[in-house]
């Protein structure tokens, strides 16, 4: 089954915004796999966002993402990436449509509420940074076959 990493950011744990992020996800049908409150540290946040070192805004996404505690998990769905990539809704709140997390409860790109991998390898490296093997759970879910057809 396709994993997916999930942050709810700084600004999501200080908004008292974890429950709703993770009622949406839950209410979609994604099933969690592993969930961590914690805080990074500037290592872990420069080789999560690496891919954004030479951009301007790379400087104040690390400050923000290392300034408090966040919600780290692991969502499983078939297509689990562009699944919750579709819930959070765009990058920039000001375009997003309503009913997407960024879209209802956000209004600036810097402070976007949540993270979400996005492609099956970013995933990958993504969940690795976060959780240990041991950490992901595989588990039976008793109303599975209402949610996904066998
Ligand atoms: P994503 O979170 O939708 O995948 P990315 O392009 O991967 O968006 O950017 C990572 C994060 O960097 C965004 O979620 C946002 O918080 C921040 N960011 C992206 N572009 C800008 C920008 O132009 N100004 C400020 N922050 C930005
Ligand atoms: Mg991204």
């Amino acid at each position: 089954m396709e994993r997916t990493l999930v942050l709810v950011k700084p600004d999501g744990v200080q908004r008292g915004l974890i429950g709703e992020v993770v009622s949406r996800l839950e209410r979609r049908g994604l099933k969690l796999a592993a969930m961590k409150f914690m805080q990074m540290d500037r290592a872990k946040a420069e080789e999560h966002y690496g891919e954004h070192v030479d951009r301007p805004f790379f400087g104040g996404l690390v400050g923000f993402i290392t300034s408090g505690p966040l919600v780290a998990m692991v969502w499983e769905a078939d297509g689990a990436v562009e699944i919750v990539r579709n819930t959070m809704g765009t990058t920039n709140p000001k375009d997003s449509p309503l009913g997407t997390i960024r879209g209802d409860l956000a209004v600036n790109i810097g402070r976007n509420l949540v993270h979400g991998s996005d492609s099956p390898e970013s995933a990958q490296r993504e969940i690795a940074l976060f959780f240990q093997p041991g950490e992901i759970l595989d588990y039976a879910r008793s109303n599975d076959s209402w949610i996904i057809e066998p």
